[in-house]
């Protein structure tokens, strides 16, 4: 590759303007009094050093990145609670702005690290002064707890290159589930929570018709 900067600019581009879309969505739930199914965005053009490591791992020839390498773009959604991913996906999928390639499910079928996330595939367009462009952007759709988890197992990986120790990674699967019945548990808290809130409105409708 001669120019990497050149190459990753429309990735740079996709990446800052599907950040700035999936924050209007945040934006317009807290605007309404509507729960916003996320939490927060993030997003990140894969670092030269990462893709040429990836590449190697997965016998990618550089000039076959822009097919083979699906996230040189990515974009994280985080969201509280396991029920908003399913509500975001929904969202991404109604979008008329990108087409989806690909959807992985690591959530109903984890990866043997433990990891679980929601991913999908996008073919995002991108004006360039050459025309548009199409490209590939893999965004991840996770809750927090998900999030925590794999921050944690990625440094984790970084620090022992790929290598983790055998126990360390027996705790990590152990966590990974820990992080998945918190999840669970607060699902069962939210729902305690919206059908108190349905019965507090229900009692007030009810006072005022006496
Ligand atoms: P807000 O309104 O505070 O959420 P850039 O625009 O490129 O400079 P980018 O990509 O938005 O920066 O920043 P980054 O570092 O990727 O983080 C994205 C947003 O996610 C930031 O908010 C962080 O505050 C937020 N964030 C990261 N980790 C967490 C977390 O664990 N919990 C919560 N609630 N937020 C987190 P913004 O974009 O500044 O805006
Ligand atoms: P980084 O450093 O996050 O940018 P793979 O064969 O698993 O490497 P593939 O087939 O390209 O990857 O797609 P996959 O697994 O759907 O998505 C890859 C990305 O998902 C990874 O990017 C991670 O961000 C995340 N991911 C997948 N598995 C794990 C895991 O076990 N632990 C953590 N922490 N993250 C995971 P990269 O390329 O690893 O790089």
């Amino acid at each position: 590759m001669s120019d990497w900067g050149t190459f990753l600019m429309p990735y740079k581009q996709a990446v800052e303007e599907l950040k700035i879309k999936l924050k209007g969505i945040r934006e317009q739930y807290q605007r309404s009094s509507h729960h916003t199914p996320i939490e927060f965005v993030t997003g990140r053009v894969k670092p030269i050093s990462s893709i040429l490591d990836k590449a190697k791992r997965k016998n990618i020839p550089l000039n076959e990145l822009e097919d083979n390498m699906q996230d040189l773009a990515g974009v994280r959604i985080v969201t509280q609670f396991v029920e908003d991913i399913e509500t975001v996906v929904k969202l991404i999928r109604t979008r008329g702005d990108f087409e989806i390639i690909e959807e992985r499910d690591y959530i109903i079928e984890k990866k043997p690290s433990g990891y679980r996330s929601y991913h999908l595939v996008l073919r995002y367009p991108v004006q360039t002064i050459e025309g548009e462009k199409k490209i590939l952007v893999e965004l991840q759709v996770r809750t927090l707890a998900m999030n925590f988890w794999a921050t944690i197992e990625h440094s984790l990986n970084y620090k022992y290159s790929g290598e983790i120790p055998e126990d360390i990674k027996i705790r990590l699967k152990r966590a990974a589930e820990a992080a998945f019945k918190l999840d669970e548990e607060m699902s069962i808290i939210r729902d305690e929570v919206r059908d108190a809130q349905e019965i507090f409105i229900q009692k007030q409708e009810q006072g005022r018709k006496l």
